[in-house]
C-alpha cells in the first residue's frame, strides 16, 4: 500500500491497453484515489467503463490543446479534493503523415501540433496542478528513446519528446523547492492504440524482443511499477530524471 490515502490525476487513458490505465491500476491497488480525464466523449465511454473498477473515481473531460478545459478540470479537482499528490502525463500526438518518411519534410503545422499536444501540455498541467500540491507532490511524463536517438519514422515525435524531457528538468528545478518532484519514464515499445497502425511497428517489437539485454518485450505492468516507484515515497530522492523501463535496450550500441 505504497500510495495509501494519496490522490492522483491520470491523463491519457484511452482504453484498457493504455499505459496510463496500467499506471492507474497499480496506483489504485496501492491505495490511491484517482481522477481520470478523457480527451473527448467518444473515448469518455471507454474511460467510464474502466473507471467502474475503481473506488470513488473522478471523471473529467480534458483536451490538453484547450487551456479552458485544463482550467475547468483543475477547478473541479480543487472543489472535489482541494489537493493533489501526483499527476501522470501519458499524452502524445502528431499528425499521422509526420510519422512516416523523412523528418526533413515535416511541415510547420505538424511540428507545432506535436509540440503543443505532446510537450507543452506538461508545463501547462504542472502549472494548473501547482496550487493543489501545497504539501508537495510527484509528476511523471511518459517518454520514448526517440528523444535521444534517431528512430525510423518517429520523426517529429522524437523532437517533441526531447522537448518533453527538457521540460521535465526545468519543471523539476522550478518546483523542487516546493517539494514537487518531476520525472520522465521512458518506456520500451508496447502495443497500444497510439502504436498500433504505425508502419513497421511489429519489426520494432521484433527487434526489441531479439536485441534488448533482457530479450523480451516490456510489459505494461513493468512500466506501471516504474511509475509507482517515481510517484510513491520510494522515489522521494529522485527528480529531474528520465528513468528507462526498456529492458536495457537504450544502453546497446547496436
Ligand atoms: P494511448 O493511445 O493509450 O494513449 C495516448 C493518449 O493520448 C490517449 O489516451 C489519447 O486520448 C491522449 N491524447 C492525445 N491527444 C490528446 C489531447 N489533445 N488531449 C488529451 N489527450 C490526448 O497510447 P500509449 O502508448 O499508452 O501512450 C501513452 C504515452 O506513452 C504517450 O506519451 C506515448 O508517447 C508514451 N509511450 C508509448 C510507448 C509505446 O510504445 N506505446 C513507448 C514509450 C512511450
Ligand atoms: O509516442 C509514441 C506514439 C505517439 C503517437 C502515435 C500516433 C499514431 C496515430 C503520436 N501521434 C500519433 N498520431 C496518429 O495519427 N510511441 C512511443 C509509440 C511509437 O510510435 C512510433 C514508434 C513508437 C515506438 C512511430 C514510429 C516509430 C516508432
Amino acid at each position: 500500500m505504497l500510495m495509501k490515502g494519496m490522490r492522483g490525476l491520470v491523463v491519457g487513458v484511452a482504453n484498457k491497453r493504455s499505459i496510463a490505465w496500467a499506471i492507474a491500476r497499480v496506483c489504485a491497488d496501492n491505495g490511491a484515489q484517482l481522477a481520470l480525464t478523457y480527451q473527448n466523449e467518444r473515448l469518455g465511454e471507454n474511460v467510464r467503463d474502466l473507471a467502474a473498477e475503481l473506488e470513488n473515481p473522478l471523471l473529467l473531460p480534458m483536451d490538453v490543446a484547450d487551456d479552458n478545459q485544463i482550467k475547468t478540470a483543475f477547478e473541479e479537482l480543487s472543489k472535489q479534493w482541494g489537493k493533489l499528490d501526483f499527476l501522470v502525463h501519458a499524452v502524445a500526438y502528431a499528425p499521422r503523415q509526420a510519422l512516416e518518411g523523412d523528418f526533413v519534410s515535416t511541415t510547420r503545422e505538424d511540428f507545432r501540433i506535436a509540440q503543443d499536444i505532446s510537450a507543452y501540455s506538461l508545463p501547462a498541467l504542472a502549472y494548473a496542478a501547482k496550487p493543489l500540491m501545497a504539501e508537495g507532490g510527484s509528476i511523471i511524463a511518459l517518454s520514448y528513446l526517440g528523444s535521444q536517438r534517431v528512430m525510423p519514422n518517429y520523426n517529429v515525435m522524437g523532437v517533441a519528446k526531447a522537448a518533453l524531457e527538457a521540460s521535465v528538468r526545468y519543471l523539476a528545478s522550478d518546483l523542487g523547492p516546493l517539494g514537487i518532484r518531476v520525472n520522465a519514464l521512458s518506456a520500451g515499445p508496447i502495443k497500444t492504440l497510439a502504436s498500433s497502425g504505425i508502419g513497421g511497428f511489429s519489426s520494432i517489437l521484433d527487434h526489441h524482443r531479439n536485441h534488448a539485454p533482457l530479450r523480451k518485450l516490456v510489459e505494461l505492468e513493468e512500466v506501471a511499477d516504474g511509475a509507482l516507484f517515481l510517484l510513491s515515497p520510494m522515489g522521494r530522492g529522485v527528480t529531474g530524471q528520465t528513468i528507462y523501463v526498456d529492458g536495457g535496450y537504450s544502453i546497446m550500441a547496436i
